[in-house]
């Protein structure tokens, strides 16, 4: 896979996965200061899903996201300013400040949104990839959630329309291993995700969520399957979120060994390691602190920015009925 990938891709790659950890790292330090309210769920250690699967994605391409929403977005290369705006809930923010950390959302951008509630985006990406293909386009749509999504209802209401309507959907499933505090070892009774598409109709894979070529390469398979007509599939990338369940969660149901084994599957490390050669160390390195600067410079412009009006507090919450 990395050997039919150009430069720019790699870098384009490493850029976005860096970009993601940066961020992060800054909410959690934001969330720490109580500088803004709610919670804030960060997505560092799970940066080879997002980047794995959404830039392969084309404009008229559809995806459903989770409150752990960020990476998502930064992924689809929406600008940093907009995301850390939401995120304190000013104007300046992609959705004008009224989402908030867990409903980033840019329709004009293929994303529908981060949802609070657990399964929310599979029906409504499910919803998205039959329109594609009742208007007879080849656009795909991808629903990302959790291992938790699984014990929801929405969860296999939506495989089941998905693969009885053969809509172009792919299911992404980031298992991180805990849903809250608890274990999948616990909460999974079928082992794992991909193991329950099969009275679905479903193909689904396992796969490494912590190479950014394995899940790039199980993507374009599905995509490729989806955009051809053959219908929906399921791709379970194996991941860790470095964070809490929500940022103040003192992750004390962690085990440290398991901790350290996954701290060594580091995403961003695995990169290094297997593009080292080809690109430079250097090119990396200087990469990580441009995107520290940009990062740097989105929160110092959300801090200041200002609050929507109270005029605008209905608008683009109720609709208008005529
Ligand atoms: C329908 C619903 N039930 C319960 C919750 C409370 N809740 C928030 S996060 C979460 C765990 C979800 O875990 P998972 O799907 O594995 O996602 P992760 O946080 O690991 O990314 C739960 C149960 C919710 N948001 N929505
Ligand atoms: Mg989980």
């Amino acid at each position: 896979m990395i050997r039919s990938l150009d430069n720019d891709t790699l870098l384009g790659l490493w850029e976005r996965m860096a970009r993601i950890r940066a961020f992060e790292t800054r909410v959690g330090e934001i969330a720490a200061a109580k500088e803004v309210a709610g919670y804030l769920h960060t997505y560092s250690g799970q940066e080879a899903v997002a980047c794995g699967v959404i830039p392969l994605l084309r404009d008229d391409d559809w995806f459903t996201s989770t409150y752990r929403n960020h990476g998502h977005a930064i992924a689809r290369d929406i600008p940093l300013d907009e995301i850390a705006g939401e995120i304190y809930g000013k104007v300046t923010g992609v959705c004008g400040g009224k989402g908030g950390s867990m409903h980033v959302a840019d329709q004009s951008r293929g994303m529908i949104g981060g949802m609070g509630i657990v399964a929310g985006g599979l029906p409504i990406a499910t919803g998205a990839a039959l329109a594609s293909k009742y208007l007879g386009r080849d656009s795909v749509a991808v629903a990302f959630f959790g291992d938790g999504a699984v014990h929801q209802g929405a969860w296999h209401e939506a495989l089941e329309f998905a693969s009885l309507f053969q809509c172009p959907v792919v299911f992404v499933c980031e298992n991180n291993l805990y849903a809250e505090t608890t274990a999948v070892d616990y909460h999974l009774l079928a082992g794992s995700v991909s193991a329950m598409t099969g009275p679905y109709q479903i193909p689904s894979v396992q796969i490494d969520g912590m190479d950014v070529f394995a899940v790039r390469a199980a993507t374009a398979a599905a995509f490729e399957r989806a955009r051809t007509g053959n219908g929906p599939s399921l791709i379970e990338a194996m991941t860790y979120r470095y964070g809490g369940q929500y940022e103040g969660d003192t992750q004390t149901y962690k085990p440290p060994t398991e901790v350290a084994y996954w701290r060594g599957q580091d995403p961003l490390l695995r990169f290094r390691s297997d593009t080292a050669t080809r690109l430079g160390m250097a090119t990396l390195d200087a990469i990580e602190q441009s995107v520290q600067v940009e990062v740097d410079a989105a929160f110092t412009a959300a801090e200041a920015a200002p609050w929507p009006d109270i005029s605008e507090v209905t608008t683009d919450v109720y609709t208008p009925i005529a």
